[in-house]
């Protein structure tokens, strides 16, 4: 397989974790061959859900999006992978659940994301290098100790 192992960022969102979609979610992760190298649970305040969706200020979807975001736990992963940014946005789907299930029907968007609301799309992840290492450094500010692991078990940072 050619391409370069990168890091990408991504979350679980509050209507997945709800409906008690994470355990398949993180298997088809890691089913794709991606490593969790870094997970945390949490709840985000409303503030720092716009602070990490400022890109979307001014939309029409805004209050809503960061609302929703803020209304429960989530489970915010980095993910290392081969070309990790473009296979994660591919395994997840397209943004809107309908246009998952229509064209992507075995994405995580198309089974777990709800057809009547984009909003509540399942999962996140990073659309480039750079706001994956702005993602990444929002979530998980402490830098780890080793740099990506090379085989299954080396996952602990300190
Ligand atoms: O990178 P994506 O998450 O696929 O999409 P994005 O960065 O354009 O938008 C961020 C999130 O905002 C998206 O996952 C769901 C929500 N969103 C985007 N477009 C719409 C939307 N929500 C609603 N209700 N309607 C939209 O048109």
């Amino acid at each position: 397989e050619t391409g370069v192992v990168e890091c990408t960022f991504a979350i679980i969102k509050p209507d997945a974790m709800r409906k008690g979609f994470a355990a398949q979610i993180k298997h088809r992760i890691l089913a794709d061959g991606f490593h969790i190298l870094q997970e945390r649970q949490l709840q985000l305040s409303t503030d720092i859900a716009q602070e990490f969706y400022a890109e979307h200020l001014g939309k029409p979807f805004f209050e809503k999006l960061t609302n929703f975001m803020s209304s429960g736990p989530v489970t915010a992963m980095v993910l290392s992978r081969v070309n990790a940014i473009k296979a994660w946005r591919s395994l997840m789907g397209p943004t809107n659940p309908v246009a998952a299930a229509e064209q992507f029907p075995n994405s995580l968007r198309a089974l777990y994301g709800d057809k009547e609301n984009t909003t509540m799309n399942a999962t996140h992840g990073s659309d480039a290098r750079l706001s994956a290492q702005r993602e990444i450094k929002f979530f998980f500010p402490k830098r780890p100790i080793f740099p990506a692991p090379t085989h299954q078990q080396s996952h602990e940072y300190i």
